[in-house]
């Protein structure tokens, strides 16, 4: 496969200026009807008299016209995903008839069948699977769609825009004509044909505007829309009320599938959705479930302006989108929710997943400069650490600046496909603020790394904090440049006081919080008028996105714990207290857990004053994935067994203490996704986890009584979860098989089953996930199921996966040859455990890299495997 270069890019050569679509849709094929109204474009120097458009997987070129006369074969060529025409003038109407099978598209990408509708993917490169087209996100055109299908089978037939015309044809078919009238890039096309039922609401936007809502789902499923509905609501109210962005159509539509290669996408005015991804009730999805669904419905909505209205010059621009669409759906849901957990969570992801990405060999800038499958750069670091820079920005830059730096962008941009530069220079030219360190963030990969190093001057009262900043090698990029950081901190005295942070010895209203701002290698700052030693929160908040290392001692983390202003670093010191006492005992087999963890957990759990929210959050251990990533040549069954050592101490320890923090936090009343709520209802099922880990019988009890009374699913799956992670196997079965007796037919909540037991460490061997993929339920064309399953397995049963004789690797491999052939973006992402063979200890790294070999041995690899496999092996 051929590398593709940012710095290669070109303006294209032809423009379109309308589209115009019709779709015969039957059950053997699709046949497509496209004219494009095309014309040089005046800003390239290309003086080619061709034209090359872009296919893929186009089954039959039925015909090819310009300006409505037939073209002879030899005035054109058709080969190798390309459809090449000799000779064109410079403005003209191209009209091409392509036979494609969607019943047969298994890559689901493009148009496909899910459960008998028809439905599309298109960004990255999907609409190249339609018919051909220069299909790059810098030529944006008009719409107009008709869709023709059979009216009983597929009364429902959505595109983009509104839909202007519709009647009856021959033979029991009709059609609707759908009129988008804003320019758009073809991966922003979509179109659903189906037996859907329809759910309306209305917004009235700030202008006064009434837009209707409409949500289209299988019958099965009509009681489980209000939650998208609502979230929908919230987000259009909150972008125009922190962005002042209204929203353009009449008419905005979500429908829900259930084969989607990932969660949910954009598409101008029709957005497309994962069922796992906006379906809810209160009987079928967890707390964990109904936030996500908030967050993504609110991601695709706030995507209108942020990728459609201004979109991506290229495809090396991504983060311009996806980078600021997740920073505006992160500040939604800490705005609606906990905003303490919310960011509790971002930075938990990205310490776990995303600084593991950028240590690996698939590691790239937040604007990467060469890729040979676009579709493997949907990552988190395009996402998630292209959010946190954006956030770097509104830091550095404070909230009102920031707001005048959007409004110019969007000003500025609208209707246009430009540059994470174009961004940064909008911001740049409505704050006054020099942003050309900064950039860096766009162009070095990997994730610096802040060593901090303190001392105290007791007769002048100074205490100085130096901070060195070093960022490490990378595939392709070694020497990097220092990085603007902003580096918020806070000190403490020693009753826990937050102290004025004054940088000169006369700050009389020095703040008691600062935004420091890193720029050199090393940098030292002198904080004045202390009486004593203070200890330091560094880097509150997490206000960038690097590793910091700096000596704590148990009692600092402790303290920090229990006193620190800022809910972020106080839980960050539970964690890293954790994690200092679990990897003491990876070590050593007879080693005892630390008394002062014990007594910590304590008074967090006896302290009902406390934000339950943050306390929620501070019960969880470090997960098995974060200690795996923060050591060297981990030793993935010794973390294991430490981290359950702990789990296992504290839960003996502390049993009253939970006991009496199950009792207290059980609900009474209707179900609702308070943060209040989640917290009760989280803080309550940590405490069945715990108890039942120690395989406690009132705990026994109270998980089998919790599972068969539970109204709601969180409780469901909290009781379940816990007796699956026990000792108690009769219970467990028991609780398994009702389970599934009782949702067999509701496709999200199997795979909620699925995932619980390919994940648990104590029964979901891969012996059980064998059982699991011979399960008539799992089904090897849907991508939920195989993340379910297999997904779930190497991902989170780590102890299993790592297991010593490698067969949890070379299933792996076994099963990403298998899966290429049909859907090779679903298998591309599911090799990435692999891909990390270089960390890990020779014993395990070489099998996992022989695992890697026969899948680069197989004959017919696909793009996106290829290129994962071999940068891997490289
Ligand atoms: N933009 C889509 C992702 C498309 C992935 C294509 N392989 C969803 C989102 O980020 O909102
Ligand atoms: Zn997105």
């Amino acid at each position: 496969p051929q590398t593709i270069f940012l710095k290669d890019y070109r303006v294209p050569a032809f423009l379109v200026d309308h589209v115009d679509l019709r779709f015969e849709l039957f059950e053997d094929g699709a046949r497509v009807h496209c004219t494009l109204a095309m014309r040089r474009n005046p800003d390239s120097d290309s003086s080619d008299k061709s034209l090359e458009l872009d296919g893929d997987s186009l089954t039959t070129l039925e015909s090819v016209s310009l300006d409505g006369n037939l073209l002879e074969g030899s005035a054109y060529e058709d080969r190798d995903d390309k459809l090449t025409l000799h000779e064109v003038p410079d403005q003209f109407n191209l009209g091409i008839v392509t036979w494609i099978e969607p019943q047969n598209n298994t890559r689901l990408e493009g148009l496909y069948k899910s459960s008998g509708m028809f439905c599309t993917q298109c960004e990255a490169e999907g609409f190249r699977c339609i018919t051909y087209f220069p299909d790059r996100p810098d030529v944006m055109a008009r719409f107009r769609t008709r869709v023709e299908a059979d009216k009983t089978r597929y009364p429902i037939l959505l595109s983009n825009g509104n839909d202007v015309e519709k009647g009856d044809l021959a033979d029991g078919r009709h059609f609707v004509t759908w009129e988008d009238p804003f320019p758009k890039p073809c991966y922003l096309f979509a179109l659903v044909a189906g037996d859907l039922l329809e759910k309306r609401d209305t917004f009235k936007t700030m202008s006064g505007r009434d837009i209707d809502l409409r949500m289209y789902v299988e019958p099965r499923n009509a009681e489980k829309c209000d939650h998208a509905m609502d979230s929908l609501k919230r987000a259009m109210r909150w972008d125009e009320e922190v962005y002042g962005r209204e929203y353009d159509l009449d008419i905005f539509m979500i429908v829900a599938v259930d084969d989607f290669n990932m969660g949910a996408m954009e598409n101008k005015g029709l957005n497309i959705f994962n069922s796992s991804c906006v379906l809810a009730s209160q009987e079928t999805a967890t707390d964990m479930a109904f936030q996500r669904i908030e967050s993504i419905v609110a991601h695709e909505y706030f995507h209108n302006w942020s990728g459609n209205r201004v979109t991506c010059r290229d495809w090396f621009q991504l983060s311009l989108k996806e980078g600021f669409t997740v920073f505006r759906d992160s500040c939604f849901s800490a705005d609606v929710g906990s905003p303490t957990v919310k960011r509790i969570e971002d930075a938990t992801m990205l310490r776990t997943a995303q600084f593991a990405e950028d240590a690996g060999p698939m590691a790239h800038p937040v604007r990467p400069e060469s890729y040979m499958e676009i579709t493997n750069f949907y990552t988190l670091t395009i996402y998630e650490k292209g959010s946190e820079v954006v956030g770097m920005i509104h830091t550095l830059l404070g909230p009102d600046l920031f707001r005048k730096g959007s409004d110019l962008y969007f000003e500025r941009h609208d209707g246009q496909a430009v540059t994470t530069d174009d961004f940064v220079r909008a911001m740049e030219d409505a704050s006054g603020r020099d942003l050309s360190q900064f950039r860096l963030w766009y162009e070095q990969s990997g994730t610096p790394e802040l060593t901090v190093r303190d001392e105290f001057d007791d007769s002048a009262g100074i205490y100085r904090l130096t901070i060195k900043q070093s960022i490490p090698d990378t595939p392709g990029q070694a020497d990097k440049k220092p990085q603007h950081i902003p580096f918020a901190i806070g000190l403490l005295g020693a009753e826990g006081e937050s102290l004025p942070l004054k940088l000169a010895a006369d700050d009389a209203d020095a703040p008691t919080d600062r935004v420091l701002e890193l720029t050199d290698a090393s940098h030292t700052f002198e904080f004045h008028g202390l009486s004593e030693r203070p200890v330091p929160s560094l880097l509150r908040g997490f206000s960038a996105p690097v590793r910091v290392f700096y000596p704590w001692t148990r009692e600092q983390l402790t303290f920090l714990m229990s006193h620190d202003s800022d809910g972020f670093n106080r839980w960050d010191a539970g964690q890293r207290l954790a994690v200092d006492v679990i990897n003491s005992l990876v070590s050593s087999t007879d080693g005892n857990v630390d008394a002062g963890l014990v007594e910590a957990y304590r008074s967090l759990l006896a302290d009902s004053s406390l934000d339950q929210a943050l306390v929620a959050k501070m019960l969880q251990l470090p997960s098995e994935a974060y200690l795996i990533e923060l050591a060297d040549q981990p030793n993935v069954p010794a973390i294991h067994r430490a981290r359950e050592r702990v789990l296992a101490h504290l839960a003996r320890s502390l049993r009253d203490e939970l006991l009496a923090c199950y009792h207290r936090n059980t609900l009474s009343g209707h179900y609702e996704v308070t943060p209040e709520a989640v917290a009760r209802r989280s803080l309550r099922n940590t405490a069945l986890a715990w108890l039942l880990h120690i395989d406690d019988e009132e705990g026994r009890t109270l998980a089998t009584s919790q599972f068969n009374e539970a109204d709601n699913m969180t409780d469901r799956m909290g009781a379940l979860r816990a007796l699956v992670n026990s000792g108690y196997e009769k219970e467990q079965e028991q609780a398994l098989a009702d389970f599934y007796q009782q949702w067999k037919d509701d496709p999200q909540v199997v795979e909620q089953w699925f995932a619980v037991q390919s994940g648990s460490t104590r029964t979901g061997g891969l012996r059980k996930v064998h059982e699991l993929m011979e399960h008539p339920a799992f089904d090897w064309k849907n991508p939920n199921k195989i993340r379910s399953v297999i997904g779930v397995f190497a991902g989170q049963n780590l102890p299993a996966f790592h297991a010593e004789d490698g067969v949890g690797y070379q299933f792996l491999a076994e099963q990403v040859r298998k899966l290429d052939d049909s859907n090779p973006q679903i298998a591309a992402r599911l090799v990435s455990p692999l891909t990390r063979w270089r960390k890990f200890a020779p014993v395990h790294g070489e099998q996992m890299k022989s695992a890697l070999e026969t899948v680069r041995d197989k004959s017919g690899l696909s793009r996106d495997v290829y290129e994962v496999v071999h940068k891997s092996l490289a």
